[in-house]
């Protein structure tokens, strides 16, 4: 018995261990080094135009208590770029394509006077060349530290760059701040503030604890007509020769009402039309959410349906980032087609807070065609958006007794419990749910049980 017990610990340990090697990670610069400007300053250097200080502003997760300061001033000039300079690394640094650049950022609303804001991490390598990873400047109201998770397999070379880096022998890194486009805006002055550059094999994410569900996302009965519909929804097309216009529609799969959007798609490639939600408060997707909705498309398209010819259902974050399910057949089809989105069908090329999404948008594109595309029009027909939501059940202990513990539950749904022991004399209860998880109790002398939890949209 002891030997067992001796090699099932050293398992657990090996398995510590491994987990360890794979959640690695390489601290770059976090600036808890410096006790002072003048010690930041004589290791990072930046030009002309900006001044760095140290910083007593940190991220609440972050680890330590200094960041570093960019106060820049950016004069109308095109392209204007401030460029701040790393100190050469102690040893070259080798990056895995399957890794991430990682790094917290505050942004500054200001960079909105630019038309183009944009942050970049430049890497050299030991012999000149050197590529890039960016993302817009954040430009949020609400000064709030963010997350940069860049792929490593994502860098580009700049075009004033020899070539791309060799990505196992990186010897400097360098910030690059574009601070405006061609033609340039007003002159302005921002702070930025920057920590935890760091190399991972995992995104950095921490997001919010998850809100709870939202069973309806529209089901078009609360807009009087398509005025009250465009003040919670907004047009957002792929070129301007594409418009898109909403009505509400009638008859209609559920209630009275359905949204008919008529898409005039403009000439040549990936013409698309959408309507966007306004913002909500946040609602989760569990893992096991199947989205549901009703669609029926314009068979006008059919002859020129191809591969770009799509229905898309995206869900976005409160970073922006999306989450989508697309299809293709329902566009062309004249009768009304109930299109199932099962969560494991969503696809998404971030990083997603689906425990804090805030926004949802509509989307057809009508094909990929050529450069010779003609105009056409399609009308298109959606009605009750929902998610259902299988609950989960579960016997955990509680104490020395047993419980039935029941998740992933609709407040203000009603459930139905039944409980057997032989299969013979079910047992039923109705419920309303008063949060998304609830307990049941389990008898003592109860030594066989079988439950089912369901309800009915
Ligand atoms: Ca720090
Ligand atoms: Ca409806």
């Amino acid at each position: 018995m002891s030997a067992t017990s001796k090699s099932l610990y050293l398992s657990m340990l090996c398995g510590g261990l491994m987990v360890a090697t794979a959640g690695a990670q390489t601290m770059i610069e976090n600036f808890e080094q410096y006790a002072s400007d003048a010690d930041i300053q004589a290791v990072w250097h930046p030009d002309v135009n900006a001044t760095i200080t140290l910083s007593s502003y940190v991220a609440d997760h972050s680890w330590g208590s200094n960041s570093m300061r960019v106060a820049v001033s950016m004069p109308a000039l095109a392209w204007q770029t401030t460029v701040i300079t790393g100190p050469a690394l102690p040893a070259p640094m080798s990056l895995a394509p399957t890794q991430y650049i990682t790094l917290r950022i505050v942004g500054d609303p200001r960079f909105t006077n630019a038309s183009y804001q944009q942050f970049f991490i430049y890497a050299w390598d030991g012999k000149g060349n050197f590529g890039r990873w960016g993302a817009a400047v954040p430009t949020t109201t609400l000064s709030s530290w963010q997350i940069f998770n860049f792929p490593v397999s994502s860098v580009t070379a700049p075009s004033d760059s020899p070539g791309l880096p060799d990505l196992t022998n990186i010897v400097e890194f360098k910030f690059y701040i574009y601070g405006q486009g061609d033609p340039a805006g007003a002159a302005f002055s921002a702070t930025i503030y920057l920590d935890e550059f760091q190399v991972r094999d995992t995104p950095l994410t921490e997001f919010p604890p998850q809100s709870s569900i939202r069973a309806k996302l529209d089901d078009f009965e609360g807009y009087a007509n398509s005025t009250a519909f465009l003040g919670f929804y907004r047009y957002l097309n792929g070129a301007p020769t594409t418009v898109t216009t909403a009505s509400l529609s009638t008859p209609a799969p559920q209630g009275a009402k359905a949204l008919k959007l008529s898409i005039d798609f403009g000439a040549g490639q990936w013409p698309w039309g959408s309507v966007v939600s306004g913002t909500v408060a946040p609602f989760a997707l569990p893992t096991n959410t199947v989205v549901s909705f009703w669609f029926k498309g314009d068979p006008a398209l059919a002859p020129v349906a191809d591969d770009g010819t799509v229905l898309r259902l995206s869900f976005y974050d409160q970073g922006g980032n999306a989450i989508h399910f697309s299809t293709s057949a329902p566009v062309t089809s004249s009768v009304w087609t109930k299109v199932e989105a099962p969560f494991n069908q969503f696809w998404s090329s971030s990083v997603v807070d689906t425990g804090n999404l805030v926004q949802w948008q509509l989307l057809v594109e009508g094909w990929r065609g050529t450069p010779d595309s003609t105009p056409l029009s399609g009308n298109f027909y959606i009605d009750d958006i929902r998610g259902a939501f299988p609950p989960s059940l579960g016997v955990v202990h509680q104490g020395t007794d047993l419980q039935l513990l029941m998740n992933n539950l609709m407040p203000g749904t009603w459930y139905t419990l039944e409980l057997t022991t032989n299969f013979l004399h079910p047992v039923m209860y109705s419920f309303p749910a008063n949060s998304s998880s609830e307990a049941w109790p389990v008898l003592p002398e109860q030594t066989t049980g079988f439950w089912r939890l369901y309800y009915t949209p």
